[in-house]
């Protein structure tokens, strides 16, 4: 089911004058309607007048996060307070939080591509789904319910956590799609099998996870668990919360809905475009949003794109699962380090299990170290210290073979790292700098 052919499937020149055209008015809405974007782009010397087709986005300035931030909390809303329907938060571990404001026109919009998000992980109307994504001011609760009210499921809006009621909710009520982050799904295996419950025969047939990195193996060790189709969702507050991309079944990319969220994809340093299917930061410029419009936003979000027609019939253009955030990729020694490559690693390791943490720390007059803490089963806990010594033997040896660099390794007993019912903390980094 393509939740709206029209758009999902438009020749490339079509899209493009859509774009354009989006594009065009956007740029004066902006302009118009929100004196600090006026300031950016004086500043700059663009008039509206300036843009004229989708090539011309690289005329525009930048929108960073920081721009947010100055802006706390409305400052960088297009349009009066009275036509602001929704305001969501999103926290960031310094400083202002970030706001976002939709108007009516925005949540329709919203519940249109969660609507198209779902269609694509194989949802169908009529189908229950448990969102088990936090409702609040974080956008993942209520961004899935307004999707599903616009597809039609019945809705179970679980919100996260009370782990044991999930539980006993999906066993009793047979949803047979589950949204929540990925390590909280895994989280849930933990406390069904301490239940006793049979995994293979729950009722999930579709994932949605998404809200953090999470890297192949983790889908393949999901998938087999639960028997479930594990599927990967994107998104982000500035931009509208979940629902700017979303992979379909043959899960080779996400389709993101570049009609209405134009991506560009840059090298981070230089801010120059990188060639497609070149990793880079992800670029997004808002085509229709009114609210908080936002041109050439860097979501500091590693990905690739590709721009082929996807065996599904779709156009529109997909990005790779996102490696990493720009500031969560740690840098050791001059090596660049994603939490999602040692989470490869350590899932193709017998043993060992899925929640691992990395602890950088920086001692006066010394290099940098890394310390990744993995938890191993229990039966391997409680064997003897010498095999124990081996495996974490043998995963150093990977880990450094896999990165380039000396890595400490702990093995860590069960439980031992702190779960989470929403994003997993994956890096604690000591260094003072
Ligand atoms: O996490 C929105 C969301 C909710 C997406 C539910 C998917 C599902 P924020 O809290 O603003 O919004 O965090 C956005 O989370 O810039 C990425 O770094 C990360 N992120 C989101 N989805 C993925 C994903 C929501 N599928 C930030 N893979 C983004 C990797 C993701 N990282």
């Amino acid at each position: 089911m393509i939740w709206n052919e029209e758009m999902e499937c438009m020749g490339s020149e079509d899209l493009k004058n859509i774009q354009s055209e989006r594009l065009r008015q956007i740029v004066d809405y902006v302009y118009n309607n929100c004196q600090a974007y006026k300031n950016k782009l004086n500043a700059c010397g663009i008039s509206p007048r300036k843009i004229k087709t989708i090539c011309d986005i690289n005329k525009l300035p930048f929108t960073t996060k920081e721009d947010l931030r100055d802006a706390y909390p409305f400052g960088l809303f297009s349009t009066a307070s009275k036509n602001i329907t929704e305001i969501h938060v999103s926290s960031g571990t310094t400083g202002n939080p970030t706001v976002v404001g939709y108007t009516k026109e925005d949540l329709e919009l919203w519940s249109e591509v969660m609507a198209r998000v779902l269609a694509l992980s194989g949802a169908e109307p009529k189908d229950k789904i448990q969102i088990a994504y936090g409702y609040g001011l974080f956008t993942g609760g209520l961004g899935f319910h307004y999707g599903s009210l616009k597809m039609g499921l019945t809705i179970i809006p679980a919100s996260s956590g009370q782990t044991k009621r999930q539980l006993k909710m999906m066993h009793d009520f047979k949803p047979r799609i589950l949204a929540c982050t990925p390590s909280y799904c895994l989280y849930m295996a933990e406390e069904a099998r301490e239940m006793k419950l049979d995994l293979k025969k729950s009722s999930w047939e579709i994932g949605i996870f998404g809200a953090e990195p999470w890297s192949e193996s983790m889908r393949k060790e999901i998938e087999s668990t639960w028997d479930m189709l594990a599927t990967d969702v994107y998104g982000l507050s500035e931009i509208i919360g979940p629902g700017v991309a979303q992979e379909c079944q043959h899960k080779k990319g996400l389709h993101i809905f570049s009609d209405v969220f134009y991506p560009e994809v840059i090298n981070p340093k230089t801010a120059k475009p990188v060639r497609d299917g070149e990793d880079g930061e992800l670029v997004i410029t808002t085509l229709t949003k009114q609210g908080l419009a936002l041109l050439r936003y860097r979501t500091r979000d590693i990905v690739s794109i590709k721009y082929q027609r996807c065996r599904c019939g779709r156009t529109s253009p997909r990005i790779s699962k996102i490696r990493g955030r720009t500031d969560d990729m740690i840098i050791i020694r001059g090596i660049n380090v994603f939490p999602s490559q040692i989470e490869h690693v350590l899932l193709g390791i017998e043993g060992t299990k899925p929640h691992y943490q990395l602890v950088v720390d920086r001692k006066a007059g010394e290099l940098d170290e890394l310390e990744v803490l993995v938890e191993v089963e229990e039966k391997i806990f409680s064997d003897e210290v010498k095999a124990l010594r081996n495996l974490e033997e043998k995963i150093r040896k990977e880990i450094e073979s896999t990165l380039g660099i000396f890595v400490k390794v702990k093995l860590v007993e069960p439980r031992f790292i702190e779960r989470s019912e929403g994003k997993a903390k994956r890096v604690i980094d000591k260094r003072i700098i």
